[in-house]
């Protein structure tokens, strides 16, 4: 990996335990809106600006985006790495104590940007351990980051070259099933006939279920939502990258997620991933 690459994956490791450590105390509303319109809890508030300030202080890193602000930062020469973070992923989940992650992704173009231009992405789960997940150069590798005595984080590979097993066996979906459209609603039959729901509302705990068991996860297109719930720069992208680096695939119901037009910093996409042959089922059908 390049230098720069590398202190940003490790930075957000190290920041790891920290986020966890300072959840409890932040499960509180704020009266602020992030830039999709969604109300921020402190504890979005201050992930993002943990790791905005870290982050941003990275030589070779000339833009920073995060889901839970409206402007791109512009934090170095022009040139470096784009780093997109989603600092809390499914933080509604701490209201009821369920897991959560820290998306990241780092693109060597300027934001907004296709996910072909991705060079590395990696996320956080924080679920009963913390791991981390990365991809970086077609290879998957899945940690363990724990705190040490001296207060510092230490990240130790537990899985390397991960792959999407072969023969699934999950799947979970969001948004609310009446408010699906007819071609992904016939879809999901199929897949439940084959294959047993898990879903916990964090997108990050939901593909790491996949990653680990195979199968599918999907936000998909909504009638009141055509474009869906996640975005494609901070969610969209990078879960693709680490899923099609694990052997998988990735569709926004048309096209791998890494082959679709970006076009702004904020927006949505319909996300599909898993296994190759239950995308391919999944984009002949539509
Ligand atoms: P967030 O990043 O604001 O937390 O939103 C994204 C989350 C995903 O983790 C998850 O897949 C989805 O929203 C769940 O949405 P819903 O609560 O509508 O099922
Ligand atoms: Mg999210």
């Amino acid at each position: 990996m390049s230098d720069a690459v590398t202190e940003v994956v490790e930075t957000v490791a190290r920041a790891a335990p920290e986020v966890r450590g300072g959840l409890s105390g932040r499960r509180r509303k704020t009266d602020a809106e992030n830039a999709s319109g969604e109300t921020q809890l402190a504890a979005d508030v201050w992930a993002d600006e943990l790791l905005a300030e870290r982050l941003t202080a990275i030589d070779g890193v000339s833009q920073f985006a995060s889901e839970e602000r409206e402007d791109v930062l512009e934090c170095g020469e022009s040139g470096g790495y784009a780093v997109t973070v989603d600092p809390l992923d499914g933080s509604s989940n701490l209201k009821s104590n369920n897991s959560m992650g820290t998306v990241l992704g780092v693109y060597d173009a300027e934001l907004p940007a296709k996910g072909s231009h991705l060079v590395a992405a990696a996320y956080v789960l924080y679920g009963p351990i913390t791991t981390m997940v990365v991809a970086r150069d077609g290879e998957v590798t899945e940690y363990v980051v724990e705190e040490t005595d001296e207060g510092t984080a230490e990240r130790r590979a537990v899985r390397e070259d991960v792959t999407l097993p072969d023969d699934p066996t999950v799947y979970g979906f969001g948004g609310r099933v009446p408010d699906w459209t007819d071609r992904f609603a016939d879809y999901a039959r199929d897949v439940e006939d084959e294959l047993k729901l898990r879903y916990g509302g964090a997108m990050i705990g939901d593909v790491n279920q996949v990653l680990t068991y195979g199968g599918v996860f999907a936000y998909p297109e909504l009638e009141s939502r055509p474009e869906g719930k996640l975005r494609l720069q901070f969610e969209g992208n990078p879960i693709a990258y680490v899923v099609e680096s694990a052997g998988g695939a990735s569709s926004n119901g048309e096209e791998s997620l890494l082959d679709a037009e970006a076009d702004e910093v904020h927006q949505r996409t319909p996300v599909y991933v898993g296994n190759e042959e239950l995308i391919e089922r999944l984009e002949s059908r539509f």
